[in-house]
């Protein structure tokens, strides 16, 4: 019988408590996920970032938000804000309990309010001897948004800690980046997760992956080069804090992609356009066909 469904039965283990050593030694240097319980209530912002609360301080700010149903996303990995709007407008339109399209992605918003920093500054699991343990990240969506399945471009460790709302990660490690439909020249995938098409992608029946679920107050731990695909099951409000690959081959695979690669895919996509893109889609069909050979 044709396969319908991805395969997502490896187990996430589960932490309450994790030392600095602890973390490092099963999960950092191995590259194992892991769901830790509680993370955003070891500082003041957990129990301090409501919506309310956003709304209050930060409501009038001018934000940068993307629209997930503008499809030239799929042509590259970088991807601009869409448009503006008033941040409290937005918090509104995530909380509503209906679906929304319009999500802030990769959201630098400590810039905007250094204060936050007090509220929630890099967890100590990945703070010690980290350069980018000044850049939080935030990432908001309304219910039922998907984040398109790909890994960081900087080939980074996340981590990734809920403050309000429910999501759903989907995690593939990345010795299965050969069957997932890559592509070329960028980090993100042909392949719709919810909708996954064998027939069309059949090296997908080779990928094995984790299916967590991020509870407020939780954090997940995306080693380095994981696949993610995240749903918000609703409105949801998230910070992520990045450490640099621990492998020097991570490392420089990371510096390559957005020293190299990345301006390169740029370059073709302002002379080529959808022809440039018409051309990896095919490279990347042949790729995955050849591996799966
Ligand atoms: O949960 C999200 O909105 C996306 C998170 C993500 O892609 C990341 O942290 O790299």
């Amino acid at each position: 019988m044709d396969q319908i469904d991805l395969s997502l039965e490896m187990a996430v283990e589960h932490a309450n408590q994790l030392t600095y050593r602890d973390f490092k030694k099963k999960y950092l240097l191995t590259g194992k996920p892991v769901l830790i319980k509680g993370l955003a209530n070891m500082q003041p912002a957990g129990k301090k970032w409501t919506i309310d609360w956003f709304k209050k301080t930060m409501g009038d700010l001018q934000i940068g938000v993307f629209d997930n149903n503008i499809k030239k996303h799929v042509y590259s990995t970088t991807v601009n804000p869409d448009m503006k709007m008033d941040f409290g407008d937005f918090l509104d339109l995530i909380t509503k309990d209906e679906p929304s399209s319009i999500r802030m992605f990769r959201y630098n918003l400590y810039k905007q309010n250094p204060n936050l920093r007090k509220d929630f500054s890099c967890p100590s699991l990945i703070k010690k001897l980290n350069p980018m343990r000044r850049f939080g990240f935030m990432f908001l969506g309304g219910k039922d948004t998907d984040v398109r399945l790909h890994y960081d471009v900087d080939y980074s460790n996340v981590l990734l800690t809920q403050f309000y709302g429910r999501k759903k990660v989907i995690l593939f490690p990345p010795e299965y980046s050969k069957f997932l439909y890559q592509v070329p020249y960028n980090t993100h995938s042909l392949v719709d997760v919810k909708n996954a098409d064998f027939k069309t992608f059949p090296g997908l029946k080779h990928v094995k992956g984790y299916e967590i679920i991020q509870e407020a107050g939780d954090g997940v731990f995306m080693p380095s080069g994981h696949w993610h695909y995240n749903t918000y099951l609703s409105g949801g409000i998230s910070v992520a804090f990045r450490k640099l690959a621990v492998t020097p081959k991570g490392l420089l695979k990371g510096i390559r992609f957005m020293t190299v690669t990345m301006p390169f895919d740029k370059t073709m996509n302002k002379i080529l356009g959808n022809n440039w893109f018409k051309r990896k889609e095919k490279m990347c069909i042949e790729r995955v066909a050849k591996a799966m050979k």
